[in-house]
């Protein structure tokens, strides 16, 4: 008699079943066409141009945002293409928000049954966080990308950068997390010096303050999950780096009540929350050997360079009064009349 094996149920760490993906098996939606290719690059090369500050990174702006110039045709995809499966989990943010953090915690919730979160043979204790959930800006703008996420297991979790209206459309589970912005830009610059030590910090500050930065204007960004959030909170769960970092068990909760996996009283009296905490924290994930070595598959940059300091408040320690006292007034303009402060 033959006996089935089942699918392995999502989320499955990326990187591990990438390469071996069994595409014969699946509904492998239509790849773009070359003519739908060559669309897309008429479209990218008609966008206005600039380089993100201090960098050779090229940005285009499209539908008002400034997305990295090899990431436009993914946002194309997102919006005409791809079609959500109504348990899929997009975690969304803006760079230097708190996303590798996220990932982690939503992985190792969303997976905890799979991959108990003390297990000695976690994927978090070899893989870093975004290498288990892939990466849709850099995913859709490759050949086969569309294929390769139509191959993961249900329920599959995913991350963007990209701003709200260039989700694809019904999408059922998006978490955001957002940050202080002063913070935020201090964090951004820390990471590009990683790789050009001599940026000025002004630079990317101003970036930042005119709304030119990678993804921005922050404001837009921010304001279209809010705006989501509030009209649709099934759909769009708002996080705040500042709320994770004072409790993060409570917002891990609030994650798997979020995602349609709450933690059962017997995994609360087990400790399953805090291990995820413990697991995720930065001083777990910053010792691991995968994340203190290497660099990210695609992307290029040191994987440290994704865990440095993780506190709020650290932009007192770059700014000058008038930086902070600027930056807060485009703050205080933006976010007018919304509902939101960063105080
Ligand atoms: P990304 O958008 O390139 O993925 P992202 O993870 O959003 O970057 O942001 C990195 C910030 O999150 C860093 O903040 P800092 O520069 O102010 O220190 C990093 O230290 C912080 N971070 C990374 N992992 C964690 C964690 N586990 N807990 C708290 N903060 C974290």
């Amino acid at each position: 008699m033959a006996t089935s094996v089942p699918a392995p149920a999502g989320p499955v760490p990326f990187k591990d079943v990438e390469n071996n993906l069994d595409l014969q098996a699946t509904t492998v939606p239509a790849e773009r066409s070359l003519e739908e290719h060559d669309d897309a690059m008429l479209l990218v090369s008609a966008l206005p141009i600039k380089l993100a500050a201090g960098t050779k990174l090229k940005l285009r702006c499209y539908e008002g945002f400034w997305l990295p110039e090899r990431f436009v045709p993914a946002a194309v995809a997102m919006q005409r293409r791809l079609v959500p499966r109504p348990d899929d989990v997009v975690i969304a943010s803006l760079p230097k928000c708190g996303t590798t953090w996220l990932n982690a915690l939503a992985f190792a919730t969303m997976a905890r049954r799979s991959y108990p979160p003390a297990g000695a043979d976690h994927p978090l204790l070899r893989l870093n966080p975004h290498e288990c959930v892939p990466f849709l800006d850099a995913l859709l703008a490759e050949a086969g990308g569309e294929a390769r996420l139509a191959a993961l297991p249900s329920p599959r979790l995913m991350y963007t950068h990209m701003p709200h209206a260039m989700l694809p459309r019904g999408s059922k589970k998006v978490v955001y997390v957002c940050r202080e912005p002063k913070d935020t830009a201090v964090s951004l610059w820390q990471f590009r010096r990683s790789a050009h030590p001599e940026i000025p910090f002004g630079d990317t500050f101003d970036s930042v303050c005119d709304g030119g930065s990678t993804y921005g204007p922050f404001w837009d960004h921010v304001l279209g999950y809010w705006r989501a959030s509030l009209e649709c909170p099934d759909r769009v769960l708002f996080l705040r780096y500042e709320e994770l970092l004072r409790d993060p068990g409570e917002n891990v909760r609030r994650l798997a009540r979020f995602v349609g996996a709450p933690f059962s009283e017997a995994e609360e009296e087990a400790g399953v929350v805090r291990g995820i905490v413990e697991l995720c924290s930065l001083g777990s994930l910053r010792n691991m050997e995968v994340n203190r070595t290497g660099l990210m598959d695609g992307l290029g940059f040191p994987r440290k360079a994704l865990f440095r300091k993780g506190v709020a408040g650290d932009w007192a320690n770059h700014m000058t009064p008038e930086m902070a006292r600027r930056m807060d007034e485009v703050v205080a303009d933006k976010f007018r009349d919304t509902g939101i402060t960063f105080q």
